[in-house]
């Protein structure tokens, strides 16, 4: 049994924060499938049992469950000493940053392509209110990354761990639909399969 379990899909750019950071920092984990189109964080056995918030990622490890990509990003740089913080202030910029990410691009950015990437809702007044705070939220982010590196820590060998949590919502462009393979479906044994983190997210 792995050390980590990750509760993800695939199309959760949420989980896909949890899950670089998993593979970056060298994590011995493995995926637990959310059957998050059927309806599964709904369900309020599920709830019950796995996250009151009804939300994708949950992350456990050694008997604790933790939930919100952002705490689980904080959990797992505390633990493993990878992409940490240096030092206070760079805390609070790795928590600026976490917390515009969960405003601006889960509630926009996710929220567009959910609709019209996934749904495929089409153009309409939300989806044009969306792309437009969307933009405005990318134009923050490749202001900032114009003078420096990374988000936090530019000037430390290694990124901090603001770079996974952006990361997962620039891997795609706005309009996927299209079926993704690793989290989300079983594999020939049964269990769900692992995302390949080392190769190039799709
Ligand atoms: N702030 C949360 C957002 C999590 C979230 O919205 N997850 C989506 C999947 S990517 C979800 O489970 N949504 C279900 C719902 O909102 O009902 C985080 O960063 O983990």
């Amino acid at each position: 049994m792995s050390e980590f379990t990750l509760h993800c899909f695939t199309e959760s750019g949420n989980a896909y924060k949890a899950a670089l950071m998993l593979e970056l920092s060298g994590c011995d984990w493995s995926p637990k499938f959310i059957p998050f189109f059927e309806g599964a964080t709904r369900d309020p056995a599920w709830r019950e049992s796995v996250n009151e918030m009804g939300e994708a990622p949950v992350l456990e490890h050694r008997g604790r469950r933790f939930t919100q990509s952002g705490v689980i990003l904080d959990y797992l740089a505390e633990t493993t000493g990878r992409y940490a913080a240096g030092n206070d202030d760079e805390t609070r910029e790795i928590w600026r940053w976490i917390l515009f990410d969960n405003h601006k691009f889960t509630s926009y950015y996710a929220t567009l392509r959910f609709l019209y990437g996934l749904q495929n809702s089409g153009e309409t007044p939300v989806t044009e209110f969306l792309r437009a705070r969307a933009r405005a939220a990318y134009a923050v982010v490749d202001k900032h990354l114009a003078k420096a590196d990374f988000l936090v820590g530019a000037a430390r060998p290694s990124p901090t761990f603001r770079s996974p949590a952006i990361s997962s919502t620039r891997r795609r462009p706005a309009s996927t639909g299209r079926p993704n393979s690793r989290m989300s479906r079983p594999s020939r044994s049964g269990s769900p399969r692992c995302p390949a983190g080392r190769r190039r997210p799709t």
